[in-house]
């Protein structure tokens, strides 16, 4: 099983519905991203079959963005579908509660295999019952030997605050860059370890030279 290794500090969230357009930008765009998010696009469209031919295709990591957010046996049983589709990684929600975040583990751990736990969502309606929660779901993360957690790109400060109580333990991934209104390398600044990149990357009209002008971005903001 791959695990993310930073480099661009980038991970493109891969939400196309075709799995012929996807694969064709995983293509290009993988010498410029550390990882692939799959999502509920390629599922709807193709089936698990095409998280297989994504992970087929790529030697990067491939995470599998299902937001996992039932009881503990359903849980379960969903993670091991989409781990045996061979995804290095699953995402799973924090609100449910550490029995489920346990149940994803358990499944992973089997395959080496990492979890990522929602801590906090990027849009703005998630601070009407979320703000405050980050915190708490992250540390419940870190105790349950979670891989990362998923902190909101569009609040930095909700990122640095979540990064206190998770310590360089975990890894922080944040999405909400370009199209949800966070700068191309101000998460990283916070404290996360990777931006999520979606939208500004497969809607670009050369998915390559747009990935490859947000990792130069990242790095340039970082070393300055
Ligand atoms: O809090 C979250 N916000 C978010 O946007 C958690 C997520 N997993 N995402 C995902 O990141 C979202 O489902 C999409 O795949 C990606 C952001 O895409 P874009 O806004 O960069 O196009």
């Amino acid at each position: 099983m791959a695990k993310l290794s930073p480099s661009s500090r980038v991970i493109h969230a891969l939400d196309v519905d075709s799995l012929e357009k996807g694969l064709e930008i995983v293509e290009k765009v993988s010498p410029y991203v550390d990882g692939i998010k799959v999502s509920y696009t390629l599922l709807y469209q193709h089936g698990i079959s095409s998280f297989e031919a994504i992970c087929e295709n790529t030697s990067l990591p491939v995470i599998a963005d299902l937001k996992l957010a039932d009881i503990p046996a359903i849980v379960k049983r969903l993670s091991e579908k989409v781990l045996e589709a061979g995804v290095d990684g699953v995402i799973v929600h924090g609100f449910c509660g550490r029995d489920v975040v346990e149940a994803c583990i358990e499944e992973a751990e089997k395959r080496g295999a990492m979890v990522f736990v929602v801590a906090e969502l990027s849009n703005p309606g998630a601070v009407e019952y979320m703000k405050g929660m980050g915190e708490r779901i992250a540390r419940m993360a870190l105790e349950a030997g979670a891989y990362g957690v998923i902190a909101p790109a569009t609040r930095p400060d909700s990122i640095a605050r979540i990064r206190r109580v998770v310590g360089e333990e975990m890894v922080i991934i944040s999405p909400g860059v370009g199209v949800q209104g966070a700068e191309v390398g101000d998460a990283i600044l916070a404290g996360a370890d990777y931006e999520v990149v979606g939208r500004l990357i497969y809607q670009a009209p050369d998915p390559a030279e747009a990935a490859k002008k947000i990792a130069e971005a990242i790095r340039k903001k970082a070393s300055s």
